[in-house]
Order: C-alpha cells, then sequence, then structure tokens
C-alpha cells in the first residue's frame, strides 16, 4: 500500500500525511496485542536500559529462562518440554526440522499443498507457492514430500466438504505409504490452519489421522503456528481446535508483540536429544526480544485475548457469515477466531479463482482506508487478521467498508 507509517495504536495506523487507517492486517499476525502494547513496551524499556544483548549461549539472563518456562507450560500437552529461541518464523521452522531429522535419524519431510513456511533455502523449498516465493530461487533442498491439505472448499479427494478430512488423509497417507514409507520420515509439518494458503481450515478428522500415523511410525509431528498461534485464532495455539497434540511446535509472528523472535517448543525427550552446540544463533532470543515477548504474553492473559479472539470471531460471522449466499463472486467465507477470509470466484458452479476481484476488494477498502491483505495459493483471498486489541466500533465500520466493496462487485 502506498502508505508510510508515523504511528500506529490500537488497530490504527497514522500516515505522514496524517490519514489514518483501520488495521485488518496486524503486520501479516504480528501485533495481536496492537501496536506499541503499554506492558511489551513497559518491558522493553526496561530491559533495554539493563542489557541489549549477550548471546544467550555465551551468558545466560533470566528473560530467555522466563519465556522458555510460559511457552512450556502454554503449549498444549502433558510431556515435560523445553524451548528454543530464534529470530524469525523461518528459523523457527528450519530448527524444528533439524531437530527431528537429528532425534530420528531420518531425512524425510512431509508437508503440504497450500503451506507457506518462510523464505529461506531449507523453509523457501518447504513452501508450496512457485510465485512469488520460489520462481528462480532453485535448487531447492532435498528430501521434502508434499502431499494433500485437507481444504474443504476444494477437496483434493473431491469429497463434500464435511468428508474432506477424511479423504484428503486417505490420500496423505497412502501417498507418504507408497511414495516415501513411514520408517523414512522424519517430521509431518504442518500449519493446522493455513495462512498464506488462504486461511485453509482442515476439514475434520484430517489432523488427527495424520498425528495417528506420525505415532504408528515414530514421526515427529510438528504444528507451525507462526502465523495462526498466539492466541489468534480464539486459542493460543491453533492446533488446539483440532483434537491434535503436536510432538513440537513453532512461533513467531505474534510471540514478540512486534519484536523479532521465533520459537521451538516441545517434547523435552527430543529436544534434549540434541548434541550440545547443535542449535545456537547471535541473536536468537535476544534479551529485548524475549522480554518483548513476556510483555506480549502479559498482554494476552491479563486483556484475556483468546476469549477476545472468540468474540471477534462471532463479530465475523455476523457481519460476513451471509455474503457466500447474498454475492456470488464470494465463493467461501472461513472464520476462525479472529482469522477470516474470503475467497472469490469468478463462477459459484465452477469455484474458477477470480483473483482481480480479490484485487479489486482490496484496492477499494484501502483508499476507504483500511488496511486488509491479499492471500491464498490463487491469489483469490482476502484475508483478515486485526490486532486483538481492536475496538468492536473500529472493527465494525472497517468491516461495513469491506462489505460493502464485495457487495460492489
Ligand atoms: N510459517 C505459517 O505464516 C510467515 C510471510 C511474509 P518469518 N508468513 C508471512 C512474507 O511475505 O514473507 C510465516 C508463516 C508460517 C513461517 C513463516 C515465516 O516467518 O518470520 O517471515 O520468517
Amino acid at each position: 500500500m502506498p502508505i508510510f507509517a508515523e504511528r500506529a495504536y490500537g488497530g490504527i495506523v497514522v500516515d505522514v500525511d496524517g490519514n489514518s487507517f483501520i488495521d485488518l492486517g496486524a503486520g501479516i499476525a504480528v501485533l495481536n496485542v496492537g501496536s506499541s502494547a503499554p506492558l511489551v513496551v513497559e518491558a522493553v524499556t526496561e530491559q533495554v536500559q539493563r542489557f541489549t544483548h549477550t548471546c544467550f549461549q555465551v551468558t545466560g539472563f533470566e528473560g530467555y529462562i522466563a519465556l522458555a518456562e510460559r511457552l512450556n507450560a502454554l503449549a498444549p500437552g502433558t510431556d515435560e518440554k523445553r524451548s528454543l529461541f530464534l529470530n524469525s518464523g523461518a528459523e523457527a521452522v528450519e530448527n524444528a526440522v533439524k531437530i527431528a531429522r537429528s532425534f530420528t535419524g531420518r531425512q524425510a519431510v512431509v508437508v503440504f499443498d497450500h503451506a507457506f513456511h518462510g523464505r529461506t533455502l531449507l523453509t523457501m523449498s518447504l513452501t508450496a507457492k512457485a510465485m512469488p516465493y520460489k520462481s528462480g530461487f532453485g535448487p531447492f533442498a532435498p528430501e521434502i514430500y508434499r502431499e494433500p491439505f485437507s481444504y474443504p472448499y476444494r477437496c483434493a479427494g473431491g469429497a463434500p466438504p464435511e468428508r474432506c478430512g477424511e479423504a484428503c488423509a486417505d490420500l496423505a497417507i497412502a501417498s507418504m505409504d507408497k511414495q516415501i514409507g513411514g520408517n523414512r520420515i522424519a517430521c509431518l509439518l504442518v500449519e493446522p490452519v493455513q495462512g498464506e494458503g488462504g486461511v485453509i481450515i482442515p476439514g475434520e478428522g484430517f489432523l488427527p489421522r495424520l498425528a495417528d500415523y506420525c505415532k504408528e511410525h515414530g514421526i515427529v509431528f510438528i504444528a507451525d503456528e507462526v502465523q495462526a498461534g498466539m492466541a489468534r485464532t480464539g486459542k493460543m495455539f491453533s492446533c488446539e481446535h483440532l483434537g491434535v497434540v503436536p510432538d513440537l511446535l513453532t512461533t513467531a509472528k505474534g510471540l514478540g508483540g512486534g519484536l523479532p523472535i521465533g520459537g521451538v517448543t516441545g517434547r523435552a525427550d527430543i529436544m534434549d536429544a540434541i548434541h550440545p552446540g547443535g542449535l545456537g544463533s547471535t541473536f536468537g532470543g535476544n534479551p529485548v526480544s524475549c522480554a518483548a515477548a513476556l510483555g506480549a504474553l502479559s498482554e494476552i492473559e491479563s486483556r484475556g485475548l483468546v476469549s477476545r479472539a472468540q468474540e471477534i470471531g462471532e463479530i465475523f460471522k455476523a457481519r460476513l457469515g451471509n455474503l457466500g449466499e447474498q454475492v456470488p463472486a464470494v465463493g467461501d467465507v472461513r472464520v476462525i477466531g479472529a482469522m477470516a477470509a474470503l475467497e472469490f470466484v469468478a463462477n459459484p458452479l465452477t469455484k474458477e479463482p477470480d483473483p482481480a476481484a480479490a484485487s479489486r476488494v482490496l484496492a477499494a477498502c484501502h483508499s476507504e482506508g483500511v488496511i486488509l491483505l491479499k492471500a491464498g495459493t490463487y491469489d483469490n483471498v482476502v484475508r483478515i487478521l486485526p490486532p486483538l486489541v481492536i475496538s468492536d466500533d473500529l472493527l465494525i465500520e472497517a468491516l461495513s467498508v469491506l462489505e460493502k466493496a464485495v457487495r460492489a462487485l
């Protein structure tokens, strides 16, 4: 967008010309606690004044440990946990794969259609979409296998939405068995709710079936919670909606309340299996970012942002839920807490994607002062990711702008 930010607060971005925009993008699901959230600012300010850097593997400090303990306690499952901190989502995913490979002594990594996991060589190789993420940037990392993801609106198995989870799990499992062999797979890496792919919520049974397959074959199940985690979907982690407990989960984005940090949290027996010195980073888990993350977690807890995300989801459903029936160009409306999307099609029967319609809606919203994001393998999805601290009034005002732009199609 042709906007240069001057300041931001409570779901509003003010640009250098003094224009105000309602932010339904949150810096791509980063500002869950809002921009410059008070407890983040306070924690960062205090930390910056004490010390700015040590490199945790050289000189430890309390903030890193405190953050690890908080995440270990929040991660689903009853197993003892460990956490490692890095600088970004991509680095978190890379490290999770390294850990799974080292722990299992296996190499194969299973990922899914429509997945986004980052832009470094390994994570770009794990990401599904060629343009703009991979095109011209090969060769890619080896031993990566892609399986169908349950996308109920466009089921790869040709099943109706309510059967898509089972149908796609069948396809994925048959393909893993035949093309890789379960006992060669180090890890299965999956976004429980896909973000960049277009806010795709898998059908019932899909992830539990895959998790069972992982258990049966000693495969590490990794949930990439970089985008859908940290209260975004109305649970702390999106996998909690879907009936699975991952062995490892990755975090970033919302974790740092606006400062860069990524994390891997998971089963202690897996994390502890890595040789000393095998994992590390100069800046990973920087004290200022750890302080920010502790502040962000306190914001989530003290302001009840997990349940706020559920409320936002109800507002989305009330305002946008009927658009699919009323506007033929809206093929699908998907909502999971404060993560929502409208998928545009040229024809509701053929479901032919209509990226131009999505672009028109975005342009209309931008010119009316609402920041929104595009997504989707077919570039035909408008994604809604407000800060969880946005007021009802602002949210409803922005959704009215969106609704008007959609009806104008
Ligand atoms: N895993 C699930 O969504 C980042 C990408 C922005 P980094 N998504 C936004 C862009 O265009 O590059 C993402 C994600 C999931 C991993 C990542 C990677 O996180 O912090 O951008 O490296």
